[in-house]
């Protein structure tokens, strides 16, 4: 057996055994006229990423000129690099994706860019050697995002002169690894660092789900009695924080004893700001279709598309949200 096993180790070429190359399946398109994308969406988590696959599916379609490939990897990385691969074998014309977490995309990019495809990262970004495995991303300032929460934090307690008091915060963190929740993190902590009268208890992994949220929640809930301040990086884990702060019998936002910050200011969310439920929201956009569809067309117009595009953004309050609120799709 030893043998055979040695032998055939030998045949494939000491044991490193290459994947085979994917053989193309040029995707049969009726109208040649038609930009084929092949998009690779990270999953459906969040009303946020709803809205983010909404935005896509809304922009690339036959009447504005695109045949649309559209996967979803249910927050597994494994599957992105799937569809990547097939998109690749199908020869589309562009590669979009919202990459699950930062990590582990240099060999499939690498693929895509021997093909000559162009890929577009949406949302979340990748840690590369070499940044010419994409063509351009689109998104949002995750580090700003996370800065502007911290400066909200740290005026809105100065306004109410608790400065000398300690401030007890627990954070809610988002799916581990992803540029979103290293953005917010870093970024709210570099104001906190400057802030000597604030005490981050602990910060837990949400995953940016509901049920999550409310689980580390209430996790939080019986380690710690006097919980000040609740940083949720997302709107759907503060939902379920919500609901387990209510069962604890505790009082949240404008008039309460816990101070809720929460990122991404879907509809559901901003209601609760204007109700006084959460103190404050951070905008993160999800209607990145169009931002895309900008790159695509500089490119096939031969110009070269800006490497970094920013969303516009803003931060909601109960003094500025009922301004907002009616135009809110999502
Ligand atoms: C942010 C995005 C995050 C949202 C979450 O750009 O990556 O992922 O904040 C979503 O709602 O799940």
């Amino acid at each position: 057996m030893l043998c055979l096993l040695s032998a055939a180790v030998f045949m494939s070429g000491c044991g490193s055994v290459k994947a085979p190359e994917p053989k193309a399946e040029p995707l049969e398109v009726a109208d040649e006229s038609l930009i084929v994308v092949g998009v690779s969406q990270l999953g459906s988590e969040s009303v946020w990423r709803t809205a983010n696959s909404a935005s896509i599916q809304r922009v690339f379609t036959k009447e504005n000129g695109f045949f649309l490939n559209f996967k979803n990897a249910r927050q597994k990385q494994e599957n992105q690099i799937k569809a990547i691969r097939s998109f690749i074998s199908q020869q589309v014309d562009y590669i979009i994706f919202s990459p699950v977490t930062e990590e582990g995309w240099d060999t499939v990019l690498l693929e895509a860019k021997e093909a000559g495809i162009p890929v577009i990262l949406m949302d979340r970004m990748v840690k590369v050697e070499d940044e010419s495995l994409y063509t351009a991303w689109v998104g949002s300032d995750f580090q700003e995002e996370g800065e502007k929460a911290g400066q909200w934090l740290a005026d809105h307690l100065e306004k109410e002169a608790r400065q000398e008091e300690e401030i007890h915060i627990v954070v809610l963190r988002g799916t581990e690894g992803s540029s979103s929740t290293i953005g917010r993190t870093k970024g709210f902590s570099r104001i906190a660092a400057a802030q000597e009268n604030w005490k981050i208890l602990e910060e837990g992994d949400g995953e940016f789900t509901t049920a999550k949220g409310k689980e580390v929640m209430e996790n939080f809930l019986e380690k710690y009695e006097d919980i000040d301040v609740v940083v949720s990086q997302n709107d759907d884990m503060t939902f379920g924080a919500l609901e387990a702060i209510e069962e604890a019998g505790k009082t949240v936002g404008t008039d309460g004893e816990i101070i809720m910050i929460s990122f991404d200011a879907v509809k559901a969310a901003l209601e609760m700001v204007e109700e006084g439920i959460i103190n404050v929201d951070i905008e993160c956009n999800p209607e990145q279709g169009e931002y895309i569809e900008e790159v695509i067309r500089k490119i096939e117009q031969g110009e070269e598309p800006d490497k970094l595009n920013y969303v516009s953004e803003n931060v909601f309050t109960r003094e500025n949200v009922s301004d907002f609120i009616d135009e809110r799709i999502y």
